[in-house]
C-alpha cells in the first residue's frame, strides 16, 4: 500500500468544502490514515514550498497558505501518489479535466484547493513533515 500527502488548502477550507472532499477522496477508495485541522506560519509553509523558493509565486504562495487554516492528511491506496495527483487534477484549474477536485473546487491557479505530493520521495518527506509515526495509523 503506498501513502501520499495531502492538504485542503485554505481557500476550501474557507468555503465550507472540507467535507465535500473528504467524500471524494473516500469515495475513490482511498483510506484516511491520518488528519489534522492547522493554521500553518509562514516558516513552516516557507519550510514545506523549499523547492519552489526561487519562484516568483513563492511568497504569495507561502503567505496564502497561512490565510486561514488547512487539513492536513495521510491517504493510502494502491498507487495512491499517483491516484491523488489525478483525483486532485492539474495545477491551473483552467486546465483541469472535468470529475477533478481542481475543475470543481478551486477558484485560481494560486487558489487551487488541494495539494498532494508528486512522487514517493517528496510523500515521504511531506507525510514526515506533519506527522509522527504514532499518528499514523493504517
Ligand atoms: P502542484 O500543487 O500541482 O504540485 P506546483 O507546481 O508544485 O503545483 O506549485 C505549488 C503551488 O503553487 C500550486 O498548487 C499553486 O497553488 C501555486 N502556483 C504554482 N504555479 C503558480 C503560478 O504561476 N502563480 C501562482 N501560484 C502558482
Ligand atoms: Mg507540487
Amino acid at each position: 500500500m503506498e501513502q501520499t500527502f495531502a492538504i485542503i488548502k485554505p481557500d476550501a477550507v474557507e468555503r465550507n468544502l472540507i467535507g465535500k472532499v473528504l467524500e471524494r477522496i473516500e469515495a475513490e477508495g482511498f483510506r484516511i490514515i491520518s488528519m489534522k485541522r492547522v493554521l500553518l506560519t509562514i516558516p513552516i509553509a516557507e519550510g514545506f514550498y523549499h523547492v519552489h523558493k526561487e519562484r516568483p509565486f513563492f511568497k504569495d504562495l507561502t503567505k496564502s497558505m497561512c490565510g486561514g487554516p488547512v487539513v492536513l492528511l495521510v491517504l493510502e491506496k494502491e498507487g495512491a501518489i499517483k491516484a491523488w495527483r489525478k483525483l486532485m487534477g492539474a495545477t491551473n484549474p483552467a486546465e483541469a479535466d472535468e470529475g477533478t477536485l481542481r475543475k470543481e473546487f478551486a477558484v485560481s491557479l494560486e487558489k487551487n484547493s488541494v495539494h498532494g505530493s508528486d512522487a514517493p520521495e517528496t510523500a515521504v518527506f511531506e507525510i514526515s513533515y506533519f506527522f509522527s509515526q504514532t499518528e499514523i495509523i493504517p
